[in-house]
């Protein structure tokens, strides 16, 4: 090969690589991520729209991150999900959030939705079932305007899996201690991979430790994501985020959202 032969395969090598890297830049997908502090993100109320009429979203406070999102009002017949806008496809990726707790009642996630029977539903319990639950849409589980012992998924129901999350102490009542008053924020990360579901809960700025379920199962591939709650009033969330895995970091390079978003990217 002739010395400009092997020039020009270099600076088509190079080319190339630098394409793929430019790709790999772009192609990794934030899908949704909020964390209400600005107009940047799914900030906007607009993107949250509750399938349950009753339920009233606000912008408030949240202990130790600025703004969060409020669930405003309280009792079973306003549990229900969000689904949120630009996640229809999700497969595979990472889906996290921040939470804290005015009520004893349960946060969840629920994905791979593609009807309203269709679907997983993870539960981030507190005191009243302080366990992380991995149910079946199919099931009846995460039904709109219902607790989860009225759909029989938790506690030996329907339930896939339940498993006492070691947040907290629990008491002689078999209740968790959590405070129960805002002060103190857990984080849940659900990571899903194939065939492969994976949940980490913990208190906001400790380790993450390993996950407290992992799950093995085919039943759904993609579909939606949403923020789901069970009969709580005036408990919150903050720095929500659903992103494929080779989501890169570089979204609003400028934004102060990129400075906890790499903290999430180095942390899972
Ligand atoms: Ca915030
Ligand atoms: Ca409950
Ligand atoms: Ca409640």
């Amino acid at each position: 090969m002739h010395k400009h032969q092997l020039f020009i395969v270099l600076m088509v090598c190079l080319a190339i690589a630098t394409m793929n890297m430019a790709i790999a830049g772009v192609t990794g997908t934030v899908l949704f991520r909020a964390d209400f502090e600005n107009d940047k993100g799914d900030n906007d109320l607009a993107k949250w729209v509750p399938d349950n009429k009753g339920q009233i979203w606000k912008v408030e406070d949240f202990p130790g991150s600025g703004k969060g999102l409020n669930q405003t009002v309280e009792g079973c017949g306003i549990s229900g999900n969000t689904p949120l806008p630009g996640t229809e496809e999700f497969s595979d990726g990472i889906i996290q959030l921040d939470m804290s707790w005015k009520d004893d009642d349960s946060w969840g996630v629920i994905l791979r939705q593609s009807a309203a029977d269709k679907g997983y539903l993870v539960v981030f319990g507190y005191n009243e079932t302080p366990a992380v639950i991995v149910a079946l849409l199919d099931e009846g589980c995460a039904e709109t305007g219902k607790c989860l012992d009225q759909t029989g998924c938790e506690n030996g129901g329907k339930e896939m899996v339940q498993k006492e999350h070691g947040l907290f102490k629990i008491g002689d009542d078999g209740k968790g201690t959590g405070t129960q008053d805002l002060s103190v924020a857990y984080t849940g990360v659900i990571e899903a991979k194939g065939d492969s579901i994976k949940v980490w809960y913990h208190e906001r700025g400790k380790a993450k430790g390993d996950p407290v379920v992992e799950i093995t199962d085919t039943t759904h591939k993609k579909g939606q994501v949403g923020v789901w709650h069970e009969s709580q009033g005036n408990c919150m969330i903050d720095n929500v985020v659903v992103r494929t895995f080779d989501a890169d970091t570089a979204v609003d390079a400028e934004d102060k959202l990129a400075t906890s978003w790499a903290a999430i990217r180095s942390a899972y």
